[in-house]
């Protein structure tokens, strides 16, 4: 399913993360940058040691990377030539910043892409595996945020995809696209 706005196409896909040939892919990581589980260990293993190198040398010079926040390493093996690392909350009920934390995630994350130059990005489901984050609002808050962007943003990928892992997460985002 895809929808287009002003001059960015939002696609949503089922599958894995890893296999997309788009400029950039993103990590749902964590602050200290140190390689987990979920879609960080999948990215991890296929991009190799070139990848762990790099963010071992942004923690070195700055501690790693804040909740909201993100930071762009090599794609290594990975067909994506980057990984944009961002940072999504840990669900505590709602009331502490998360909304705003995670569409944060989606913003820095493409400023960093627009930084560099890209043109196409994919994104996982940010915060809703180990991070608890509940997939039917983080869904919303994702696109939203995307198609906020691509309403108002000077410059913008042209393509921005959703690469969603399982049937239940990318029913809730298919909704969330069909609503918007
Ligand atoms: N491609 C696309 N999506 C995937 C893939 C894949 N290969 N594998 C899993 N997912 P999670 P979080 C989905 O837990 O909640 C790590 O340990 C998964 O089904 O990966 O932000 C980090 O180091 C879910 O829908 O990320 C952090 O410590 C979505 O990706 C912590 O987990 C996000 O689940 C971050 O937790």
């Amino acid at each position: 399913m895809q929808k287009k706005f002003r001059y960015t196409t939002i696609e949503l896909i089922q599958g894995d993360i890893t296999e997309e040939k788009v400029d950039a892919i993103v990590n749902a990581a964590n602050e200290k940058l140190i390689g987990g589980g979920g879609v960080d260990g999948a990215i991890r293993k296929a991009g190799g040691e070139e990848v762990t190198k790099e963010c071992d040398i942004i923690r070195a010079r700055q501690g790693g990377c804040p909740t909201g926040k993100a930071v762009i390493t090599t794609g290594g093996n990975l067909p994506a030539e980057y990984i944009i690392h961002t940072v999504g909350p840990v669900w505590q009920g709602g009331d502490a910043g998360e909304p705003e934390l995670l569409a944060s995630c989606y913003k820095e994350s493409i400023a960093l892409a627009v930084k560099n130059g890209l043109y196409s990005i994919a994104f996982p489901s940010i915060s809703t595996g180990v991070y608890g984050y509940p997939t039917e609002k983080a869904a919303k808050i994702a696109l939203q945020t995307i198609r906020d962007l691509a309403e108002n943003a000077d410059r913008m990928p042209t393509l921005v995809q959703f690469v969603l892992f399982d049937d239940a997460t990318f029913g809730c985002y298919t909704d969330a696209l069909s609503n918007l």
